[in-house]
């Protein structure tokens, strides 16, 4: 008796022991979530007053507190705005306040969720709500649905992925700063994301020395750097840089001590330039010309996880002003300074192909189906056209209207709803 029940008890501990192991090693197995906090995001801003967005019942309003100073809202239930775009993760950013009533979102024609934009006080640029898809092409439709209540929409994100990212837009807004003085204590602002903030100064413009950076901190002759890190190797190949305004004592790089360096695996390497830069060779104010000019730098493509603006600080007071450094992989991507405006429809396909990129092995890399061919055309006839307005005609109703509902519901996957900004009141 005592032997058998040890027995069972033996054999029920070896099964427990064999479980144990299944389970463990089926956990061990399971791939690993990338959790969108560590996953690489390449974010596209869209305005409510960007191209490509159909508004019913909505009116564009001026608001100095919205991000490009404009929102789209309305008091009336039914109203509608609707987006297409082609990514895997999209933002909405609007208005949150006591005023605030709710708005349905549905991304191709399935209901997602019903956000409250109601909060104790007024938020401007708040987060309403997240949301996960496949990648492909998409429609948003935002719907209000309080009468009487403030519903307003600013802005979108959206995850255009990083090949159409690097072949059209300013890397400096998938980077984070890099900068040898992050706390500046002269007359500059103090937030160094206005080096990153897409505007473009008037050249020759003075008294805007407040909005832009400058790195005085009173610390003496030494070497200024600036620039971006990223989270993954790029390819850059050219670097734009605003300077800012320049002062008697200072406000620029001294004697053409300047350069463009990527951090590679084997650390900070000097670019090599495709073309002059022409930056003046003096310590003097009066040799600087103009304030705000535009200094573009063309390099042969290199890849790396940084990149920086680096030189000997400049002026009695030691120290360089910078109104913008914009980064880009490829150099035939339209700059800010070349003439890109926010209102620019959204190029959601590398028309113009990464510099890191094989060609040939690109465009055959993924074949589309026919409805989505289609799209692309019509969005590369555009691309063609030279007209920057024109670009990426995918997105605009020409192009959505290529698009067959029944592509739409093939391009319907489960939605993830990830999360609402939680109030800050
Ligand atoms: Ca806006
Ligand atoms: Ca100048």
């Amino acid at each position: 008796m005592t032997l058998i029940e040890n027995l069972k008890k033996f054999i029920f501990a070896v099964a427990a022991v064999i479980v144990c192991c299944i389970v463990g090693i089926s956990a061990w197995n399971k791939p690993a979530t990338v959790s969108a906090a560590t996953a690489t995001r390449y974010l596209k801003s869209v305005e409510t007053d960007a191209e490509g967005w159909s508004w019913n019942g909505f009116t564009l309003v001026a608001n100095e507190q919205a991000s490009r100073v404009w929102e789209t809202g309305t008091y009336s239930a039914s109203a509608t705005g609707e987006y297409r775009y082609k990514g895997d993760y999209l933002e909405i950013y609007g208005y949150k306040g006591p005023e605030g009533g709710e708005i349905s979102v549905e991304i191709d024609g399935v209901a997602i969720e019903t956000l409250s934009l109601k909060a104790s006080a007024d938020t401007y640029k708040a987060l309403l709500g997240s949301y996960e898809t496949s990648y492909g092409w998409h429609t948003l439709k935002i719907t209000s649905l309080t009468e009487g209540k403030w519903h307003s929409i600013d802005y979108i994100k959206i995850d255009i992925g990083k090949e159409a990212y690097c072949a059209n837009y300013n890397l400096a807004l998938v980077g984070n700063i890099l900068c040898s003085v992050m706390h500046p204590t002269g007359g500059g602002n103090r937030d160094l994301n206005v080096v990153r903030n897409e505007k473009v100064y008037e050249v020759g413009v003075s008294g805007v020395g407040p909005l832009q950076y400058d790195s005085y901190n009173g610390s003496g002759r030494g070497y200024f750097y600036m620039g971006y890190t990223f989270t993954e190797e790029l390819t850059f190949s050219r670097l734009v840089f605003q300077e800012g305004e320049t002062w008697f004592d200072g406000g620029w790089f001294a004697d053409g001590d300047v350069k463009v360096q990527v951090q590679t695996n084997s650390g900070w390497k000097d670019v090599t330039l495709v073309s002059p830069v022409n930056y003046p060779v003096s310590d003097t104010r009066a040799d600087f010309g103009q304030n705000c000019e535009i200094y573009t730098f063309d390099f042969e493509p290199i890849a790396g996880k940084a990149i920086r603006l680096i030189g000997m600080s400049g002026g009695s007071s030691n120290f360089v002003s910078v109104a913008q450094i914009e980064v880009y992989s490829n150099r035939d991507a339209l700059t800010l300074h070349g003439g890109y405006d926010y209102k620019n429809a959204v190029v959601f396909e590398p028309q113009i192909k990464p510099v890191d990129e094989d060609p040939g092995q690109s465009s055959s890399s993924s074949q589309p189906s026919s409805e989505t061919q289609s799209a692309e055309k019509s969005s590369a006839q555009s691309a063609a056209s030279q007209t920057p307005a024109e670009q990426g005609g995918c997105n605009g109703t020409a192009g959505a209207a290529a698009l067959s509902s029944l592509f739409c519901l093939a391009a319907a996957t489960a939605f993830i709803k990830r999360k609402n900004t939680p109030d800050k009141e």
